[in-house]
């Protein structure tokens, strides 16, 4: 069997990982697994891990390294027989050093887009809890307002869109982000994409990814 493409998208709050995701899982089937899902999932089943990341998680904070290594490494272990996209994880160079000692990945994308956009469309963000599926009233409404495409089931506005917990969290991917691209840039498998909105960042994801994996379709 050939080698499985491993790759890992960076981006602040907001910055578009779960929108861009989405398209590279359908241009290049890979299979995609996002922390924040994974916890919000967590949440909504109230199990123990779940209990205890909410208080975080609402307040904007960073959930525990040792929680989130054993919460991913359980789902990679379930995953080794497909190539993946982690969104979300690594977040500190604590995590990506875990990471490192059980996986070699190819790539790392990281979306660098202005504080200022991402306060903005944070506004506008209406979330699927349950899936993880992901709306904006502009620039990605449901086919009925409030309402999830698939399921008909209520969104909503997650906890910590308010904009004191998305000021946090953009602090704290600040302060974080730079060890972690240090450690990702010296192994030679960073690319930046720079870009205020992801339908014009997203032609240059995917032009890119095709050096690597070939593409199933698009780029839409
Ligand atoms: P998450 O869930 O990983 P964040 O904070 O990293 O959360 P988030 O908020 O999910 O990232 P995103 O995925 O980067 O943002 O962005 P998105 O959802 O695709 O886009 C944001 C909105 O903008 C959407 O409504 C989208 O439709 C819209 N949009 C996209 N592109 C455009 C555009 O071009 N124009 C416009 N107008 N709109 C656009 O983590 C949540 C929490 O979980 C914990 C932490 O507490 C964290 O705060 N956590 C971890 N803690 C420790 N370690 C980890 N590894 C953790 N992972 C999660
Ligand atoms: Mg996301």
């Amino acid at each position: 069997m050939s080698k499985l493409f491993k790759m890992v998208i960076l981006g602040a709050p907001g910055s578009g990982k779960g929108t861009i995701s989405s398209r590279i899982l359908r241009d290049f089937g890979l299979k995609h697994l996002s922390s924040g899902d994974i916890l919000r999932s967590q949440v909504l089943k109230k199990t123990d891990v779940g209990q205890m990341a909410e208080k975080y998680m609402k307040s904007g904070k960073l959930v525990p390294d040792e929680t989130m290594v054993k919460l991913i490494s359980s789902e990679l272990a379930g995953m080794n027989t497909s190539a993946w996209l982690l969104d979300g994880f690594p977040r500190t160079r604590a995590q990506a050093e875990a990471l490192s000692q059980h996986e070699k990945l190819d790539l790392v994308l990281s979306l660098e887009v202005p504080d200022e956009v991402i306060i903005e469309r944070i506004k506008g963000r209406w979330t699927h809890l349950t899936s993880g599926r992901i709306y904006h009233t502009e620039f990605n409404p449901p086919k009925e307002p409030g309402k999830d495409d698939l399921t008909g089931e209520p969104l909503v506005q997650r906890e910590d869109d308010k904009a004191e917990s998305v000021r946090r969290r953009l602090e704290l991917y600040a302060a974080n982000t730079g060890p972690l691209k240090a450690l990702y840039q010296e192994l030679g498998i960073l690319e930046n994409f720079h870009g205020t909105e992801s339908n014009e960042i997203w032609p240059r994801v995917h032009k890119y990814l095709q050096g690597f994996i070939p593409a199933k379709g698009g780029p839409f």
